[in-house]
């Protein structure tokens, strides 16, 4: 009797377990458009018909980027099953002998995330329910207020607040140089910058009138909007370590959320020099193609929060586990959030961002672009400066192959920076 319900039982078993069947990957497509600005998009297409979608964008070497795609990566993908989304992670990084770099890793990153897009289709689940499910109801952000003087940014930070936003990245003109890292200008938004730069444009740096500015600009800061609201600031890497200690310590009584990309980090060691002097938190890591950039940073807990993105630090994949490793030392993650990371990078953001225990907050500067949004169809919600994720299978975001094609590829740079003398400066 119970050998007939056992042998039963384990028959019905098997006829409820379903076998997964193969997705052979038939189409790797790769677009560069410029919706605003310049965009690197790869479509997978299965056998079946579903399609995922990555974004390669690498600001300044795009077509860099879609050559590594169109002829070394895509070639060895058609025939292979779509499902196996570790094995070819694994294949394109450890397969090769040439390992990381931000051409190869945006290349790998774009196509770990289409087929995150593929499996959740498949699966009929958003891909935060692959990743574990929520952590949170919702995602913070944190928006921009760039002003060409310090009244100028604190009014649109007040306009930010208005619109709900609870956390707020505050950049302003530096007085005496002729332009400065985050401001504007006369152009009305992000997307307009990168078309006026067919050639790298050169800018002037200097330390000195920097901090004249901007210790100024966050003493006004929480005199004029008080001090429920987080404020942050990106030195985008001018300073040396010692100088990123002293401005972590005048900031202090300022009470930054973080202070992001103080110096560069080549050298790891950079940050204790920081570290040992201040207790503005810190942030670093939108530049970086893998773990290993951040290791000792992290794991000496020399930074507070880890802002590497999907598109540049290997996908959804490689996301996940430095936001894991990241856990263990109290790092918490706060993705990178530019207008040169895609939509899809934004939605593959949101799904890390709703599953990570450690997720802190999403850098925004919001998608207005009318183009932009021809191209790119996406599916989130912001309100009270919060974004709320798609519950669509797989990203939730689409691609219009026809409107991306009307608006073809033109060359364009990030600037150069040099002191005042002329020498090379980190930009
Ligand atoms: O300069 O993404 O925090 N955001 C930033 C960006 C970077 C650009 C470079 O491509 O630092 O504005
Ligand atoms: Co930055």
């Amino acid at each position: 009797m119970l050998s007939y319900l056992i042998n039963r039982f384990s028959k019905s078993f098997y006829q409820i377990g379903v076998r997964v069947k193969m997705l052979k990957i038939e189409q790797v497509k790769v677009f560069v458009c410029n919706p605003g600005r310049n965009f690197v998009t790869v479509k997978i297409i299965t056998e079946q018909g579903i399609y995922g979608i990555g974004d390669a964008t690498l600001n300044g070497r795009e077509m860099a980027v879609a050559t590594m795609l169109e002829e070394h990566i895509a070639p060895c993908l058609i025939g292979r099953d779509a499902h196996n989304i570790e094995d070819i992670w694994q294949y394109l990084y450890k397969g090769v002998y040439w390992r990381k770099g931000p051409v190869n890793m945006a290349a790998i990153a774009a196509i770990d995330m289409a087929l995150w897009d593929i499996k959740g289709k498949v699966a009929n689940l958003p891909v935060y329910q692959l990743l574990g499910g929520k952590s949170r109801h919702a995602v913070n952000l944190y928006a921009h207020a760039n002003g060409e003087s310090i009244s100028d940014t604190l009014d649109k930070a007040e306009a930010l607040i208005k619109q709900g936003f609870k956390a707020i990245r505050l950049q302003a003109a530096i007085p005496g140089l002729a332009v400065t890292y985050g401001v504007l200008g006369d152009k009305k938004d992000y997307f307009e910058l990168q078309g006026s730069r067919p050639l790298p444009p050169e800018e002037t740096w200097s330390t000195k009138k920097y901090f004249a500015m901007v210790v100024e600009l966050f003493k006004q800061a929480r005199e004029r909007l008080g001090d429920q609201i987080d404020f942050l600031h990106d030195v985008h890497s001018r300073l040396t370590p010692i100088e990123s200690a002293r401005l972590g310590k005048l900031l202090e009584p300022y009470d930054l959320f973080f202070l992001e990309d103080a110096s560069i980090a080549e050298n790891q060691d950079n940050y204790q020099v920081i570290r040992q002097h201040t207790t503005t938190p810190l942030a670093i890591g939108e530049t970086y193609n893998s773990i290993w950039e951040c290791k000792s940073l992290i794991q000496n807990q020399h930074i507070d929060f880890i802002r590497t993105a999907a598109t540049h630090a290997g996908g959804i994949t490689a996301m996940r586990r430095i936001a894991d490793f990241a856990n263990l030392f109290n790092v918490r993650t706060a993705p990178h959030g530019a207008p040169d990371l895609s939509p899809i990078c934004f939605a593959a953001h949101m799904h890390l961002n709703i599953s990570a225990p450690n997720f802190a907050i999403q850098e925004f500067v919001g998608f207005d672009n009318e183009q932009l949004n021809q191209v790119f169809k996406h599916n989130y919600t912001v309100e009270s400066g919060m974004a709320f994720v798609s519950d669509a299978p797989g990203l939730g975001i689409d691609f219009d192959e026809d409107a991306a094609k009307a608006l073809p590829y033109k060359r364009s740079y990030l600037p150069v920076s040099r002191l005042e003398d002329g020498t090379v400066w980190n930009w």
